[in-house]
């Protein structure tokens, strides 16, 4: 099962999407990760380990652009790689949801493109029983508080950045958002983002991970 897995993290990294793709041409006519994550699933081998083998495909090709070795379409390749594998997974990490336990309002804020991440946390989140609204990429903050407006009930909101550049953004967000509504519950989360940053941001969370988010969510549920 070793090499499925192998395999699978080798197609994100490379952006092999599925058989019929041209890309990369090295790898014509060979299985893509759309495939080899219905196999892994056909072979009980578990949504979370498959999401762990892709992460570190995304990480792996990331490495690369950070070296100069690939370029951003190669990063666009990878990410569509990842969401034929996101489609597998979809019913799986949704499938708590039945009466949900509140709403949770999350978006990625201005000027970061970087959605993968949130939506996995999207996904984790509305799997264990919450309603999420999603602001989506680019989310000025004007769009968090339009939101939190029209969600007075809202359990808490969830930002996610994946730039450094970005997180200034953030804190921006958060500023305002506990400046218009000082009672909403503010996580934050990313790669770029430490516990340290979001304190200092004036956040009341800081989630590594999508369980963080529904841990946070859970301890503060009325
Ligand atoms: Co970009 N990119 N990218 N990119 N990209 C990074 C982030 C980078 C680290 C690559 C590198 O240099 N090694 C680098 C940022 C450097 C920095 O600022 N420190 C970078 C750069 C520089 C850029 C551009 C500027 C490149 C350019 O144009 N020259 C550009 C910026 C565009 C913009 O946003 N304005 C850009 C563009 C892109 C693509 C569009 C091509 C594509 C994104 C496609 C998409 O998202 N639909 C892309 C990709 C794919 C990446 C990498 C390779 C992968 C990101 C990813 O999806 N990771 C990334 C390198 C890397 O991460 N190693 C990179 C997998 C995902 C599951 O992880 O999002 O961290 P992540 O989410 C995790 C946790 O962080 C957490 O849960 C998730 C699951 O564990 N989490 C939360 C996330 N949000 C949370 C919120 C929470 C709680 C947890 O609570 C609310």
């Amino acid at each position: 099962m070793d090499t499925l897995i192998e395999k699978l993290t080798y197609c994100i990294e490379r952006g092999k999407v599925n058989k019929d793709a041209p890309y990369p041409p090295d790898l014509r006519g060979q299985e893509g990760s759309d495939e080899l994550a219905a196999l892994a699933l056909e072979n009980h081998i578990s949504p979370d380990d498959i999401l762990e083998a892709c992460i570190e495909g995304m990480q792996r090709v990331g490495d690369k652009f950070g070296r100069n070795e690939v370029f951003v379409p190669e990063l666009l390749m990878a990410s569509k790689a990842m969401y034929a594998v996101m489609k597998h997974l979809k019913p799986y990490f949704e499938s708590g949801a039945i009466k949900t336990k509140g709403k949770f309002i999350i978006g990625t804020v201005a000027g970061d493109l970087h959605d993968i991440g949130k939506n996995l946390v999207s996904m984790v989140v509305k799997g264990n029983g919450w309603e999420v609204i999603d602001l989506g990429i680019d989310a000025k903050p004007q769009k968090f508080i339009d939101a939190i407006k029209n969600h007075p009930d809202c359990t808490a909101v969830g930002l996610s950045a994946l730039l450094t550049t970005t997180m200034i953004n953030m804190a921006k967000t958060v500023e305002e958002i506990k400046r218009t509504f000082p009672n909403t519950k503010v996580i934050v989360g990313g790669a770029p983002v430490t516990r340290d940053a979001a304190m200092k941001m004036g956040a009341d969370a800081y989630g590594k991970n999508p369980q963080e988010a529904v841990e946070f969510l859970s301890s503060i549920a009325r």
